[in-house]
């Protein structure tokens, strides 16, 4: 296989980000919890490639569209050579591949779930489902192409609804589409998928997985809460689990603060990430572009403040707090910490705060587009929203629009269950990972969510973050941006995932025998 081929399946490349500030409660997390992924998986596990192993009763690939599933449509099965794949079109990107044999298999469940399942012709009798971005709306294709030539069978769903991503209009009027997205597809894909494998196969798989970034993170969170039976390895990335008061306290809060004055073109992110960097890099005693832990640095965007007007060289005061905004993050009326904020660091780059926090105008960046149609369709159902118009407080005896937002879809949404006991007593491991540097979800909710598993854990003894390790471990990547890139992640190549998920992998299979 070339290697060019396999870039493909590298980690959705992205955002930016920032921010900072205290954080007093992730202080309780033992550094040892927070190397970088890449100290934890050397190269050396990439000759980890697993072998494919001969499989006995495959029927033609074809077979598989006679079968008879309650709610399952196989619209095509086609038997694809090894040699050059072309990966259908997903937006404007039409990648060719190489891949082995496999039986491609494209179907729908009702009502509307999309899907594909490609099976190898040498499978290694495991299983892997591949996560969605953003607002989903298509099908996965290219993640699945690594697991495929390494044996795996491999499926991706597009969530129940066609868009770009960044689109939330089929959410009107099909409140079946929402839930869909929120939970239902990925559940009833690997259910469906286990059901194919074992007709085509004549074996059930050995082992089932589970990897999403972002988007596909919450797919991963709500896999081991919800459906803790689905997957025996679940890895989560930079995982969008605090659905709700993301959308509200990361993606809106940074699009109100990037209105009107407070607006920070593209052209000053250099300014302030330099800024940052003369302030707090040599924090971790290395001096390399990478804040290590980003908590520690508090850095004040007023020293950028223009002494007078505006120039590209400093900050005008709209902006300076504008910045303080991003670093401090959303609070009730009460000052309850609503979301945490964006980290300080890894600003600069294509993955930074040029197109997450700038973008190409007020309302037009990477959190923006995010954030207003989920908010407009969703939320309160009216194309016509004004995200200005958002009510963070309201007339006494009313809902705010944040309480009415946990209202109507926080259940359905929120991966932020703390309790994982139905997840481990199935056997299942759980990888998380999360950039230092990540722009778009803040890594604070990540360090959040693994204290409160912990915390759940111990049951009021001393052995909370002992049980939860036997099970779920979380890896906090300095220098990297959301789900990928950044100052600290230059060589940090899908390779090295991929090494990193087979030598995860194999620590799950070697735990199973013990
Ligand atoms: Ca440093």
């Amino acid at each position: 296989m070339s290697d060019r081929s396999g870039d493909v399946a590298e980690p959705r490349p992205s955002i930016r980000a920032k921010i900072a500030s205290q954080t007093p409660a992730e202080e309780a997390v033992p550094s040892e919890l927070l190397y970088p992924v890449s100290y934890r998986f050397p190269l050396a596990f990439a000759a980890l490639i697993v072998a494919a192993l001969p499989s006995f009763g495959q029927r033609p690939c074809e077979s598989v569209k006679s079968m008879s599933v309650p709610g399952l449509t196989i619209n095509s099965t086609t038997s694809i050579p090894a040699g050059s794949f072309t990966l259908p079109s997903v937006g404007n990107r039409n990648a060719t591949v190489e891949v082995p044999d496999f039986c491609r298999v494209a179907g729908v469940i009702a009502p509307e779930i999309k899907f594909e399942l490609w099976m190898p012709a040498q499978w290694n009798r495991k299983f892997l489902t591949v996560g969605n971005g953003g607002l989903a709306g298509s099908i996965s294709y290219a993640p699945m192409v690594a697991p495929l030539r390494q044996g795996y069978a491999t499926s991706s769903t597009d969530t129940g609804h066609e868009g770009n991503g960044n689109d939330g209009s089929w959410a009107l009027g099909h409140f079946e589409r929402v839930v869909d997205f929120a939970h239902r597809a990925i559940h009833s894909l690997a259910e469906t998928d286990k059901v194919i494998l074992e007709a085509f196969y004549g074996n059930a798989p050995g082992r089932s997985y589970f990897s999403g970034c972002s988007a596909g993170g919450e797919q991963a969170m709500q896999e081991a809460q919800r459906y803790p039976r689905d997957f025996d390895g679940i890895i989560a990335g930079d995982p969008a689990n605090n659905w709700v008061h993301h959308y509200i306290g990361g993606h809106l809060w940074v699009a109100l603060a990037m209105t009107g004055d407070g607006y920070i073109p593209a052209s000053k992110v250099p300014l302030i990430a330099d800024a940052v960097n003369s302030a707090c890099d040599a924090l971790d005693g290395i001096k390399d572009g990478v804040l290590n832990d980003p908590r520690r640095c508090h850095f004040d965007p007023a020293a950028l403040a223009c002494k007078q007007g505006d120039a590209a060289t400093c900050l005008t005061s709209a902006q300076v707090e504008a910045v303080k905004k991003l670093w401090t993050g959303l609070r009730s009326a009460d000052g309850d910490q609503l979301y945490p904020p964006l980290l300080p660091g890894g600003e600069a780059g294509p993955g930074g705060w040029t197109n997450w926090v700038s973008g190409t105008g007020p309302g037009k960046s990477g959190h923006g587009n995010l954030g207003i149609p989920f908010l407009k369709f969703v939320i309160f159902e009216n194309p016509d929203w004004d995200y200005r118009t958002f009510k963070f407080d309201a007339p006494q005896g009313l809902d705010n629009d944040v309480d009415f937002a946990d209202a109507k879809v926080g259940a359905m949404f929120n991966g932020m269950n703390p309790d994982l006991t139905a997840f481990k007593a199935n056997g299942g491991k759980l990888i998380h990972y999360h950039g230092w540097s990540d722009p778009d979800i803040t890594p604070i909710n990540s360090v959040n969510y693994y204290e409160s598993v912990v915390k759940a854990m111990s049951r009021g003894g001393n052995h909370g973050l002992r049980d939860t390790r036997e099970f779920y471990r979380l890896f906090m990547v300095p220098g990297m941006q959301h789900c990928g890139g950044g100052p600290g992640t230059a060589s940090f190549r899908w390779r090295r995932w991929t090494s990193g998920w087979i030598m995860a992998w194999r620590r799950i299979r070697l735990s199973r025998r013990t």
